[in-house]
């Protein structure tokens, strides 16, 4: 039996509450609040039993990481490791600990959880270390499945997943294997969050980039999925045409002259729409910024597989007759 409080979403941005995924598991998730302040005990580590592993190389065995039943006493794991035969019953937490790599771009880390014993079903929640928020939360929809949840992870952060047994398990032991993986988003022009961090275009040239954030709390940030890049243009025509862009996404851009002005912005019709005007009118002569964003932004976490965004370049040409 779980109590769990009902989403609070006021403030919130977009949440998807209560997906069925694919795999017939069931997913809540919560805005959770802070605690306050920064988690001064997140620095996490416990030597693992005689059966156990370090960080590096994997591990596992029934005790595996304990004591690791409270957050501050999580267990330090490795992306791309595997952790086995890990011992789980109703009333036991298992919290782990990782650091995602420091790429400009971010990436996308994996969790599996397999052979699960036949007589548990797991919930796996996952957390950032930063504002000790929820980001996912995520059970199988029997006894003995196996789990797989995502989320899109920014550079250097950390993260932790929560491992208990959901409400009507057995209250027998049961063992599961858990493996976190990472797949490195490959955008070159990272970083590129603002004016000043903006990556020259050449005119008719086309840059190839992916639209993505990764989450340094709880909630993803709108502005951190901003690409910008820069392009000197004359006065007169221009078109600017962003192409090729993911299905589970829409897209958006704008065009900032050198004084600061906006002077015009586009969205997809729809997700995955290129969003293409030929017939942009430049005033001023020189450095403008366009400032690439979504007007729907992609999903950064989910039981289902790890949508096309974060993998599929959009394309984007700035040009003049
Ligand atoms: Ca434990
Ligand atoms: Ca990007
Ligand atoms: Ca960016």
């Amino acid at each position: 039996m779980m109590k769990r409080s009902l989403p609070l979403l006021a403030g919130v941005v977009p949440v998807l509450v209560a997906i069925l995924s694919s795999m017939g598991g069931c997913t809540v998730t919560t805005s959770s609040s802070s605690s306050g302040g920064t988690d001064g005990g997140a620095s996490s580590s416990s030597s693992s039993s005689s059966s156990g592993g370090g960080d590096a190389g994997g591990g596992g065995g029934c005790e595996f990481g304990e004591p690791n039943n409270t957050r501050e006493q999580s267990t330090s794991i490795a992306l791309g490791s595997a952790y086995t035969e890990i011992c789980a019953k109703k009333g036991d937490v298992d919290y782990y600990e990782l650091v995602a790599p420091n790429d400009a771009a971010g990436g996308v880390i994996k969790a599996d959880f397999t052979n699960v014993g036949a007589t548990g079903n797991l919930n796996v929640k996952i957390f950032s270390v930063t504002d000790n928020g929820e980001i996912y939360n995520h059970y199988g929809s029997a006894n003995g499945q196996s789990q797989s949840v995502w989320f899109s992870a920014a550079p250097g952060q950390k993260y932790r997943i929560e491992v208990s047994t959901f409400g009507a398990s057995d209250d027998n032991a049961y063992k599961y294997d858990m493996k976190a993986s990472y797949t490195k988003i490959d955008d070159p022009s990272e970083p590129n969050q603002s004016k000043d961090e903006a990556k020259p275009l050449t005119k008719g040239v086309a840059m190839e980039a992916i639209l993505s954030s990764g989450l340094k709390g709880a909630r993803p940030v709108d502005t951190d999925i901003d690409d910008y890049f820069s392009v000197d243009l004359a006065p007169g025509k221009a078109s600017v045409r962003l192409e090729n862009v993911p299905a589970d996404l829409n897209a958006q851009w704008f065009v900032i002259d050198p004084t600061g002005k906006v002077v015009t912005n586009k969205y997809g019709s729809n997700d995955g729409a290129s969003v293409i005007n030929d017939e942009v009118l430049i005033e001023v002569a020189g450095k403008h910024i366009i400032r690439v964003n979504a007007f729907h932004a992609p999903e950064v976490f989910g039981a289902e597989a790890v949508p096309p965004s974060y993998s599929q370049k959009y394309k984007l040409t700035v040009a003049q007759p």
